[in-house]
C-alpha cells in the first residue's frame, strides 16, 4: 500500500478542448507549477498542489483509482463512465463538485436532413452511431425505444453516410460539423460544460484542508468570471 499523499493531485486534458482554459483558470486560482521534462506531471511550486496531463477519458478512472483527487473533465465524459459503472452495478466512484462555465456543448441525437422528425419512436429498430453508449441506452429505455446503440470512439459524424448506422448521437455545439455531414439535430439528451470531478465523499486530513483552499479560490474566480 502507497504512503498516504500530503499533496493534491489534479488531472487536466493534456491537450484539447479544455487544455488550456482549465490550467487558465487554476493558475487564476494562484497556482503554479513547474512542468516536467516528459510534460505529463506539473508540480505545484506555490501550493502542494500537483497537475497530471492526460486523455480526457481517464480522469474519472483516475480519481476513482484514488491516483488524482480531482480533475477538470466535460460532464458528458463523466455522465458516460458513471452510466457506464451503474450499468455494470458498480457503485459511483467519483461526481461533479462544480460546473465550470467552459466547454459548452450538448449530446444530441441527430438524424438525416432529409427525414421529418416525429419523434424518439422513429428510431425503433434503427442503428444509432455513437461514443456516448452508456448515455445513448438509457435514454432510449426512457423513451420505450429498442434501437441498436453501435459504439464508434471517434467519427461519429460520417456514419450515416457510410451506411453504418442510420442516425447518430454526438457532442453538438455550433451544429456547423452535423449540417456539413447532412445531419440535423432532433433532440438533446442533456447540457454539458467543463466540470471539476472529484469523489463522491469528502477529502479528509491534508488533502482536505488543501481542497477546501482549492475550492475557495475557486469559487472566488468562477464569481469574479461571471
Ligand atoms: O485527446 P483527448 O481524448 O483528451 O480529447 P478528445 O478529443 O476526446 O476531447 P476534445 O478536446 O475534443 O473535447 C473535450 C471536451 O470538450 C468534450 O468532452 C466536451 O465536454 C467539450 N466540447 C465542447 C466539445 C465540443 N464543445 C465540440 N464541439 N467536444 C467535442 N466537440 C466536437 C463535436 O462533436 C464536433 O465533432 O467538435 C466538433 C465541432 O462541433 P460543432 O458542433 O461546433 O461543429
Ligand atoms: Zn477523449
Amino acid at each position: 500500500v502507497a504512503p498516504a499523499r500530503d499533496r493534491l493531485r489534479i488531472a487536466i486534458q493534456k491537450s484539447g478542448r479544455l487544455a488550456d482554459p482549465a490550467r487558465a483558470l487554476l493558475a487564476s486560482c494562484g497556482l503554479t507549477w513547474r512542468e516536467s521534462r516528459d510534460r505529463l506531471f506539473c508540480y505545484g511550486e506555490t501550493l502542494p498542489i500537483d497537475l497530471l496531463l492526460v486523455r480526457d477519458d481517464d480522469i474519472p478512472g483516475l480519481i476513482a483509482d484514488g491516483v488524482c483527487d480531482f480533475g477538470v473533465v466535460g460532464r458528458n465524459v463523466l455522465a458516460e463512465q458513471d452510466a457506464g459503472r451503474v450499468a455494470h452495478d458498480q457503485a459511483s466512484a467519483f461526481r461533479e463538485w462544480r460546473a465550470l462555465g467552459f466547454g459548452k456543448c450538448r449530446l444530441a441525437v441527430a438524424v438525416p436532413e432529409g427525414w421529418s422528425w416525429q419523434g424518439p419512436a422513429q428510431l425503433s429498430g434503427m442503428r444509432v452511431a455513437t461514443s456516448y453508449p452508456a448515455l445513448l441506452s438509457r435514454w432510449l429505455a426512457d423513451q420505450g425505444v429498442a434501437a441498436e446503440v453501435a459504439f464508434l470512439s471517434g467519427s461519429v459524424e460520417i456514419a450515416p453516410r457510410l451506411g453504418q448506422a442510420d442516425a447518430v448521437c454526438d457532442i453538438v455545439s455550433s451544429g456547423g460539423t452535423l449540417a456539413a455531414n447532412q445531419l440535423k439535430p432532433v433532440a438533446t439528451l442533456f447540457e454539458s460544460e467543463a466540470v471539476l470531478a472529484g469523489p463522491v465523499a469528502e477529502l479528509d486530513a491534508i488533502r482536505g484542508e488543501l481542497a477546501a483552499l482549492l475550492l475557495r479560490r475557486l469559487d472566488g474566480a468562477l464569481r469574479m468570471r461571471h
